[in-house]
């Protein structure tokens, strides 16, 4: 399979996140895309490209996920927030003030001028730092997930969209968890475009993918599958939960599998199986998956205990569904082993498929 890969990732390194009142260092850090980079240059899957795709098919294709006037604000995010004092050149734009939408009565119809007001608007966490490069380092990354997707299109069994910032939490207008643009939803609705009448998203990601379901919880073409930390006690803990099943056309095209914190690998593969048969039912044509290897034991935020020879197997099962496949790079943050991890599971589908 070919990977698509972001040469701008680097653009995007945020310093420090809001953790229960403390500043502590990101996680989410460029390191993990270049271990992945070395573990592919060591056990080669195929060709490693940069994406080409043209500037007007990007432009259409996050658009097609993310409101305008999300976008908009991404785009002038860190001018903005530059103007609002130029000692912000050398800090990352963390928000501290939210409208918490759907509660006391705030509003988010009306945006305010005021960056910081504007800031809390688009975010749901404190943890995502916004920083110079994050808008030219994330649309890059959509341009990895549509040149996965348009490889897959034009006949290939699989492709994998390389790059960080990850996506799978980011919605259609909004961004956390250290997601901005949703890698993923770009990915799946691109093979929607191009021909693939019912595309199943099976999200492997530790954190429910949030972001994804929302963006197609009203849509029966698109099955939304998660398989993640219950979130009764694990982040994004707003959302994730089973009676979740999608509304109004998208009734019955979401499906939520939280595990227990401390779920080790023989009920994840027994969910696995679950969300594959509910891709299977559905008649999926093609595959999208959110590939997070933060479900490995040795992960610092998370709380799964797969081991590395476990991606192995997930990617020969992955295989079995026999359809074409995009995979895109979420989280995983036990930097060390997650180039090992991702290419395991790439690896095992790889050689099934
Ligand atoms: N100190 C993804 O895996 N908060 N996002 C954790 C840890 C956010 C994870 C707090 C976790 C977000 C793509
Ligand atoms: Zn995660």
């Amino acid at each position: 399979m070919k990977t698509f890969h972001n040469p701008d990732h680097l653009l995007h390194a945020g310093r420090q996140e809001m953790f229960r009142g403390r500043m502590v260092d990101c996680h989410e850090v460029p390191a993990r895309l270049d271990f992945v980079m070395q573990a592919l240059e060591q056990r080669p899957l195929g060709d490693r490209l940069v994406p080409a795709v043209l500037d007007a098919d990007l432009d259409a294709a996050l658009a097609s996920v993310h409101s305008g006037r999300y976008l908009d604000f991404l785009k002038g995010a860190w001018a903005e927030w530059v103007a609002m004092d130029p000692f912000n050149a050398d800090r990352d734009a963390l928000p501290s003030i939210w409208p918490m939408p759907n509660r006391h009565g705030f509003r988010t119809d009306v945006l305010p001028e005021n960056f910081a007001a504007r800031l809390g608007a688009f975010a749901f966490d404190s943890g995502s730092p916004l920083t110079r490069g994050t808008w030219a380092a994330a649309r890059m990354g959509a341009a990895c997930a549509l040149a996965a997707a348009q490889s897959v299109a034009a006949g290939a069994r699989s492709a994998f969209a390389l790059t960080r910032p990850p996506g799978h939490h980011a919605g259609p207008d909004f961004f956390g968890g250290y997601c901005f643009i949703n890698n993923a939803a770009i990915a799946a609705q691109a093979l929607r475009s191009r021909g693939f009448e019912r595309v199943a998203v099976l999200d492997i990601d530790y954190h429910h993918g949030n972001g994804t379901q929302t963006i197609f919880y009203e849509r029966p073409d698109v099955l939304t599958v998660s398989i993640h930390g219950d979130p009764l006690t694990e982040y994004p803990f707003y959302l994730g939960h089973a009676d979740e099943r999608g509304a109004d056309f998208g009734e019955g095209f979401n499906l939520n599998l939280p595990l227990a914190r401390g779920t080790g690998f023989m009920p994840w593969i027994k969910a696995l199986d679950q969300a594959l048969d509910a891709a299977h039912t559905f008649k999926a044509q093609a595959l999208v998956v959110p590939m997070g290897l933060d479900t490995f034991e040795g992960d610092p935020i998370s709380g799964f205990t797969l081991k590395s020879g476990d991606y192995t197997t997930i990617g020969r099962r992955l295989a079995d569904a026999d359809l074409p496949t995009v995979f895109t790079f979420e989280g995983g943050y036990a930097v060390n082993e997650v180039g090992t991890n991702a290419v395991n599971l790439l690896q095992g589908f790889q050689m099934a498929a």
